[in-house]
């Protein structure tokens, strides 16, 4: 074990003699609390392994092996000031910050008050708002990027204060949102040696290198990630040699058994975290004595003397012996201390024993925002009229492109927390450029944000590097701390590396920790087809992919209006938003519309009807909707057939009263949306009209869509694949016939 860096000599002259001692700065007294938190770590997985064995809870994670570093980084960090992405290993270091057994064996029994979920997560998913630790999943990895965020929203509020604060009269998200910050807080994370092999990792190290980010990345390196040992794991078997090039890094590698040399390691990654200097990686050898789970036996791929090996290395013995040899604890000490944690474990145990399940009435609560309603009227505002030119001609009819930036533009002028990055977003990263005037700017491969770096500055406007799950992973980071991030995915294509972070993370953020927090950011993404060109990899649709996610709210605008007030009511609302821009109509001469004004929203989940009919509905979105109007109008000029065209403009909540209502006068209904035909979004709809208003129906209910296959790059193809005018005036003129 490490020992005191004070001069022995001097140490002893002083008055108290050994008692004044200090080892690596810890006091004796600190010791004995961090072995405390130790013994008490391990001997609440045992209980806990004994609890499963007995069928009294469902599952269990240790931390066995891991308490040495974990106490370490809860005595350098500062609890509920510094902020906390634990993975499910750091048992003690959540002990250390302050939660207490109880609450880990309520998460075991799924309580309904377990504070990390309410019984809604497995044990070891961490989540404890008011000593700032973040709730926690499952897949290795998601926690990493969005630390990232976390300190990046950190930063942001402690250079714009004024942002902080909760502005009188603003109906939106802010109203929700408890903003702390400190100019000198730090954010930690761990992870395990195998997910130091997931992408995100390598993405959450690189913004922290570039942005100077005080994040403590602590790698927990038990040698092992289930069956794989790190020699399979990681090029030359040590993440320290493969980190080593990161800049603007300080970098540790120490005995993660030994809390005392954790703590001396953690105290100087903090130490230039809090100074500013950029970003720390703390890696820990440990152990990792109990397999990886109770589903895992060791035994099949590690033979008894490797064992035996690092049982040699155990944290706890070692701590123990430790104290004794120092003459900090003697044996009665130690056997006093081991017998007030284990009344103390006894006692919670029995208590977590006879907490009451959660209701099940209670599984919707908090998919989304229990605050704010984005489907209520108050999100219902009318257009302001424009005014009327001089000259006395129209108004101007602005694109869509026209008004989603001066939605943008309004929406940050109002709310000092919005904050827009992704690729290419910016006008110009190299911001003395743009000071000269050497250059106009950029703002977007669609130039949608064209101006706003110009005028909000380079925080509030960036580009982030080239990486997805990056953008979304670091937005909900930001927007845990109450950040608006309104980000930008640059083709819907490339939304994929995103998934796990948009699946796994954002969307379930508020229901898994049962409310304790929320990320409502909003991620516009430029979909669709219909270019001429735009082959596969620039053409992609998909949006059922996504209205299959609880917790996410999915909007799909066919015109510059809707766009306009859809968008507000995105970035007010207190929800994650998917909000889908269809590229072909951005500049479409379809749709155009004045201005709405800086307060115009439309409310979730309500449809329009762009042509009223009594004879048939179609019910469709996006990019159709022109297409569907089109030939709606022919057969109402050739055949006198009334259509009645719903363009859904959100599709989650989507607006099933104005589909029903129609549908049960027309008695007849098709479906058409852009996206490929199999399990798409019509399919939802179609199966609903079939369960729900079967006995209204006067003939089946079709669908248009695009052909079972990849969108292609020579025209006559992408025709042939997409739905066009005419096949959807064919499908309604044979509905209407049936
Ligand atoms: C993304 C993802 N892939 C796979 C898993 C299944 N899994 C859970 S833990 C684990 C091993 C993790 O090893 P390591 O990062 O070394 O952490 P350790 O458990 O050893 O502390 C795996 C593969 C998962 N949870 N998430
Ligand atoms: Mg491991």
């Amino acid at each position: 074990m490490a020992t005191t860096k004070t001069d022995p000599k001097l140490a002893l002259a002083a008055n108290g003699a050994k008692k004044s001692k200090l080892y690596e700065g810890l006091t004796r007294e600190q010791l004995i609390q961090a072995y405390r938190v130790m013994y008490t770590s391990r001997r609440v997985d045992d209980r806990e392994i004994l609890l499963k064995r007995q069928q009294k809870i469902y599952f269990q994670m240790s931390g066995a092996g891991h308490e040495g570093i974990g106490v370490a980084a809860g005595l350098a960090l500062k609890s509920g000031y510094d902020w906390f992405y634990p993975y499910y290993r750091d048992r003690a270091l959540c002990l250390a910050l302050g939660v207490k057994p109880y609450d880990m064996f309520l998460q075991g029994v799924g309580a309904a008050n377990d504070p990390s979920s309410g019984g809604r997560q497995m044990p070891s998913h961490w989540s404890y708002p008011a000593l700032h630790i973040v709730t926690q999943s499952s897949p290795t990895g998601s926690q990493i990027l969005q630390a990232v965020g976390c300190a990046e929203g950190g930063r942001y509020f402690a250079r714009h204060p004024k942002s902080s604060e909760r502005p009188v009269n603003a109906a939106d998200y802010r109203q929700f949102k408890n903003v702390s910050f400190q100019g000198d807080e730090v954010t930690y994370v761990s992870l395990g040696d195998g997910t130091s092999s997931e992408g995100e990792f390598w993405e959450a190290m690189n913004a922290a290198a570039l942005e100077k980010l005080p994040v403590i990345f602590c790698v927990q390196d038990n040698g092992y990630a289930i069956s794989v040992p790190v020699e399979a794991q990681t090029a030359g078997g040590s993440i320290s040699r493969l980190v080593s090039g990161f800049p603007n890094f300080h970098f540790e590698e120490v005995d993660g058994t030994d809390p005392v040399a954790s703590y001396a390691a953690f105290h100087r990654a903090v130490q230039h975290c809090r100074e500013g200097h950029g970003p720390a990686f703390v890696h820990a050898h440990v152990i990792r004595p109990y397999s990886h789970s109770l589903s895992d036996d060791e035994r099949l791929y590690r033979p008894d003397a490797e064992r035996e090996r690092d049982a040699q290395r155990d944290p706890v013995t070692r701590t123990q012996m430790f104290l004794l040899r120092e003459g900090i604890l003697d044996e009665k000490g130690i056997n006093q201390l081991e017998k007030e944690v284990e009344a103390e474990l006894q006692a919670a145990v029995d208590l977590a024993l006879e907490a009451l399940p959660p209701a099940p009435e209670s599984i919707l609560q908090f998919v989304y925002s229990p605050d704010i309603d984005p489907a209520s009227a108050a999100f219902d505002t009318q257009p302001v009229t424009p005014e009327v030119p001089a000259d006395g001609k129209k108004p101007a009819a602005k694109t869509m492109a026209d008004l989603i930036t001066t939605t943008l533009r309004d929406e940050m002028r109002r709310d000092d927390r919005i904050v827009i990055f992704g690729e290419d977003v910016a006008d110009c990263s190299r911001e003395e450029y743009l000071k000269r005037k050497l250059v106009k700017g950029k703002g977007g491969v669609f130039k949608l944000t064209f101006g706003l770096q110009n005028e909000f500055g380079a925080d509030r406007v960036f580009n982030a590097p080239l990486a997805e799950a990056a953008i979304v992973g670091r937005a909900t980071g930001m927007a845990t701390r109450g950040l608006k991030p309104v980000v930008e995915i640059q083709f819907f294509d490339y939304i994929w590396p995103a998934m796990m972070q948009i699946r796994d993370e954002l969307s379930v953020i508020r229901w898994r920790s049962n409310n304790g927090f929320s990320c409502p950011v909003v991620i516009r993404v430029a979909i669709g087809g219909y270019l001429t060109g735009g082959a596969i990899y620039h053409s992609q649709c998909g949006e059922s992919v996504f209205t299959h996610i609880p917790g996410l709210r999915v909007v799909f605008p066919s015109n510059s209006q809707d766009a306009a007030g859809l968008l507000r009511t995105a970035i007010r609302c207190d929800d994650p938003v998917l909000f889908l821009e269809h590229k072909r109509l951005y500049r479409e001469s379809f749709g155009r519309a004045a201005y709405p004004g800086p307060d115009y929203m439309i409310p979730f989940g309500k449809a329009k009807i762009v042509h009223p009919g009594t004879d048939l509905t179609v019910i469709t979105y996006g990019a159709v909707v022109p297409r569907a109007l089109q030939a709606a109008q022919k057969l109402e000029r050739e055949q006198g057939v009334k259509v009645e065209l719903i363009d859904l403009r959100c599709l989650n909540p989507f607006d099933w009263d104005t589909i029903a209502a129609s549908v049960a006068k027309t008695n007849r209904a098709l479906v058409a949306y852009e996206d490929t035909l199999s399990w798409g979004y019509g399919a939802e709809i179609a199966a609903r009209l079939a369960d729900q208003l079967f006995d209204k129906l006067d003939a089946p209910v079709r669908r248009v869509a695009a052909k079972d296959v990849f969108v292609a790059y020579q025209p006559i193809l992408e025709d042939a694949i997409l739905p066009q005018p005419n096949d959807l005036f064919l499908a309604m003129k044979e509905l209407a016939e049936y």
